[in-house]
C-alpha cells in the first residue's frame, strides 16, 4: 500500500515524492523499482484479459530507425556463410545501442544529473561499474494479499496494459497533432482518452501505453524527412506534459511501466524547468521502467476493432547482466 504522495518520508537530498527506499526488504537495497508491483496475483488476475487468443507484436523492426537521435549507432545486421566451412548454414551476427529503436530504458539510463545518482540512491560509479540496477534483476515476489517473500517473477514477464492513443484527438479536434512536433499531452487530456475508452480504468501493477502516432509518422516520412526530423539532438516529438499535475497523476495510479511510441515518453526537448522531468521521476524517484519507440500501431487498430483498452502483455527484455537499456521483445494478447 503506497502513502499519498504529501505523506511519504522524506529522502534526504530527493524531492518530496521519492520512493527510494519503499521496496527494500531484509536490509537489501531494491534494484528493480515499480517492477515488484508484478506480484503473482497481479500476473494471474491479468492473465483474465485473454479472452480471444489474438496478439500484436509491440517491438520495431531493430533496424528501422534508420537516425537515432543523438548520434546513435544505427542497428547492423551480418549474416556469416557457413559455406568456406563446407557446411551449409548461416551464423548471425548483430551490433546495436539500445536506444536505438523500441526500448525499455532500465534504472541505470538515467541519472540526476545535478548529484550524479540514479535509483535507490546508486551512484554514478557504481552504475558505471557494478550489475546494480541492470536490466537483468528480478523482482523478488511480495504478493501483499500472503508476503510469501520469495519466488522470483521475471522482469516484464506479464502484465496488464492499456493503450490510449490519438483517436481521442482526432475525435475531439477533427485532428491529431503532428508527433514531431513538442506537443505536451496534459493530465486532462489522458482522462479524457480513457472516458473515452469504454471508461477503461487503471490499476496499480498495470503497464500505461500512451500512442502519439510517431512511429506511422516515421513509416510513412521519406529518408530525407527522416534524417531531418530524428537524427542528430533533441529533436521534438510529442509525449506527456513534465509538470507537477503529471507527476502526481501518475504517481497517484502506481503504474509497473510508462511506455510510449515517441523517443523520450515526455514532449522533447525536455522542458527547461527539470523539476519536473518525467525521466527523473519515472527512472530516478520512482524506478520505474520507461518503454520508447514501441510499435503501437496494429495495438491501437486491435484494441479498436475489439472495443476494449486493456490486454495481457508480455515483455522479456534481453538477459544482459548489469544492462542499462534493452528492446522489449514485447506481446500484447487479447
Ligand atoms: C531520448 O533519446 C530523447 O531519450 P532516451 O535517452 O530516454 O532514449
Amino acid at each position: 500500500v503506497f502513502p499519498r504522495f504529501d505523506d511519504l518520508p522524506t529522502v534526504l537530498d530527493t524531492p518530496q515524492g521519492c520512493l527510494w527506499g519503499f521496496y527494500d526488504r531484509n536490509n537489501e537495497k531494491d534494484q528493480v523499482g515499480a517492477i515488484n508491483l508484478l506480484t503473482p496475483s497481479v500476473v494471474k488476475e491479468s492473465s483474465k484479459e485473454i479472452r480471444t487468443g489474438r496478439h500484436v507484436q509491440l517491438d520495431w523492426p531493430l533496424n528501422n530507425q534508420q537516425f537515432p537521435g543523438y548520434d546513435r549507432k544505427p542497428f547492423e545486421h551480418k549474416v556469416i556463410d557457413h559455406k568456406p566451412l563446407g557446411i551449409c548454414g548461416f551464423d548471425d551476427e548483430v551490433w546495436m545501442n539500445t536506444q536505438s529503436g523500441s526500448q525499455w530504458d532500465g534504472l541505470k539510463h538515467d541519472g540526476y544529473g545535478e548529484a550524479a545518482v540514479f535509483y535507490n540512491g546508486l551512484k554514478y560509479e557504481d552504475a558505471l561499474h557494478s550489475h546494480t540496477n541492470g536490466t537483468h534483476r528480478k523482482a523478488k515476489s511480495r504478493d501483499c494479499a500472503r508476503q510469501t517473500g520469495a519466488k522470483g517473477v521475471e522482469l516484464l514477464d506479464v502484465e496488464f496494459s492499456l493503450t490510449w492513443y490519438v483517436r481521442f484527438y482526432e475525435k475531439r479536434d477533427g485532428r491529431a497533432p503532428d508527433p514531431w512536433t513538442r506537443h505536451e499531452i496534459k493530465v486532462a487530456d489522458l482522462e479524457a482518452a480513457l472516458q473515452d475508452q469504454a471508461g477503461t480504468q487503471t490499476r496499480q501493477g498495470d503497464i500505461l501505453m500512451i500512442r502519439s502516432g510517431y512511429v506511422k509518422r516515421h513509416n510513412e516520412a521519406t529518408p530525407a524527412e527522416r534524417e531531418a526530423r530524428t537524427s542528430g539532438i533533441g529533436k521534438p516529438a510529442m509525449g506527456v506534459a513534465a509538470d507537477e499535475e503529471m507527476v502526481h497523476w501518475m504517481y497517484d495510479r502506481h503504474f509497473a511501466a510508462h511506455v510510449g511510441d515517441t523517443v523520450a515518453f515526455e514532449a522533447w526537448p525536455p522542458a527547461t524547468n527539470r523539476k519536473y522531468s518525467f525521466h527523473n521521476w519515472s527512472l530516478v524517484w520512482w524506478g520505474t521502467p520507461l518503454g520508447e519507440l514501441w510499435d503501437l500501431e496494429k495495438l491501437a487498430q486491435e484494441c479498436e476493432r475489439q472495443g476494449r483498452w486493456s490486454f495481457f502483455c508480455t515483455s522479456a527484455p534481453l538477459h544482459v547482466r548489469g544492462g542499462v537499456a534493452s528492446p522489449p521483445c514485447a506481446i500484447a494478447i487479447f
